[in-house]
């Protein structure tokens, strides 16, 4: 048992001991209030609470632009963070304000959406993106058959991530398997529900035997089920596409989505703070290196210092109230 003195003494050391003030990792998003994002900052708590000594700061712009994110990163840097995670509005656009962030010491990544190599340390891409682009092509197929006329409502035009993923998609598209799906427009929500509805109904109007809109944003796919239901185009028109399984539970049932896929958002945020505190902790970000990510494993880097997450999962009326209470 320890005597009142010890306790006091140990008190006393305790007290002499510096406290160590916490690295502060900022976790910046395309654009504040989108679900999707919600969630990679609940991972991110998850994993500072196991590493300790982080501190998470969660910000983006209130609307999806690469001059907002450079405003807030400017602003970061002025903070001394140690850490800058960041999904990118534009692949371009970032790179003067994160090079120098880099060059002033800090950690830059980019995740979920890239950018271009000399503005970052690493990507964290969530998955494979041929797969991707494949996956939303086949999951349109199997909502309305091997013909008919689609449409892809994305989000911002500048935005690293869709613009990949339907450049995939195209590739999908050309296969002779393919060729009765008739791709006739690509329009842009800009991750904002109320201009990705409105666009869902632009497509209505111009493109009046439109079978299919295959939305790659969760933003998207979910104003598109709405604008679906709200038209009473249910069974008409079909929407598929990357998707929370929270927001999506009603559009399944509604019949407006037959099927929709998305990676786990929490591992995606909660994958790249342990990253950023490896880099941090003086891990090296080089091609052929494995960095650290928690419970979900470690990142491969390849020959542009990006690696993969994990799969898409499929969501569909067998599956999806039960992740819709997890994102
Ligand atoms: C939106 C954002 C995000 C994307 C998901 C699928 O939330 O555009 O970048 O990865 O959709």
């Amino acid at each position: 048992m320890k005597t009142k003195l010890a306790v006091a003494a140990a008190m006393m050391i305790g007290l002499a001991q510096p406290v160590l003030a916490a690295d502060k990792i900022a976790l910046v998003v395309k654009a504040l209030g989108i679900g999707f994002f919600d969630a990679t900052h609940q991972g991110a708590l998850e994993a500072a609470k196991e590493l300790g000594n982080v501190e998470i700061i969660y910000t983006g712009p209130a609307k999806a632009t690469a001059e907002g994110q450079i405003e807030v990163i400017n602003s970061l840097i002025a903070q001394k963070v140690k850490a800058i995670v960041v999904s990118a509005n534009d692949p371009d656009a970032l790179v003067p304000v994160t090079k120098k962030a880099m060059q002033r010491g800090i950690k830059v990544i980019s995740f979920d959406s890239a950018i271009s190599k000399d503005g970052r340390m690493m990507h964290l891409a969530p998955s494979n993106n041929a797969l991707i682009g494949e996956k939303l092509v086949k999951m349109t197929e199997k909502s309305i058959g091997k013909t008919g006329e689609i449409a892809v409502l994305s989000a911002t035009a500048q935005a690293t991530n869709q613009n990949t993923w339907i450049a995939e998609m195209k590739k999908t598209l050309s296969k002779p398997e393919y060729s009765g799906l008739k791709l006739v427009s690509v329009v842009y929500g800009d991750d904002q529900t109320d201009k990705s509805y409105r666009e869902a109904l632009g497509l209505f109007k111009s493109h009046p035997n439109l079978k299919a809109i295959v939305a790659p944003t969760t933003v998207g796919i979910a104003a598109a089920g709405k604008a679906v239901q709200d038209e009473k185009k249910i069974g008409q028109v079909l929407v598929t596409g990357l998707g929370l399984p929270s927001e999506m539970a009603g559009h399944v049932k509604s019949g407006a989505v037959n099927s929709f896929a998305i990676w786990n958002p929490i591992d995606l945020g909660y994958a790249s703070i342990h990253i950023a505190n490896a880099l941090i902790k003086g891990a090296k970000a080089e091609p052929g290196a494995s960095l650290p990510m928690g419970r979900v494993g470690t990142a491969k880097l390849d020959a542009s210092n990006e690696a993969a997450m994990a799969e898409p999962f499929t969501y569909d009326a067998s599956n999806v109230d039960k992740f819709a209470k997890i994102f």
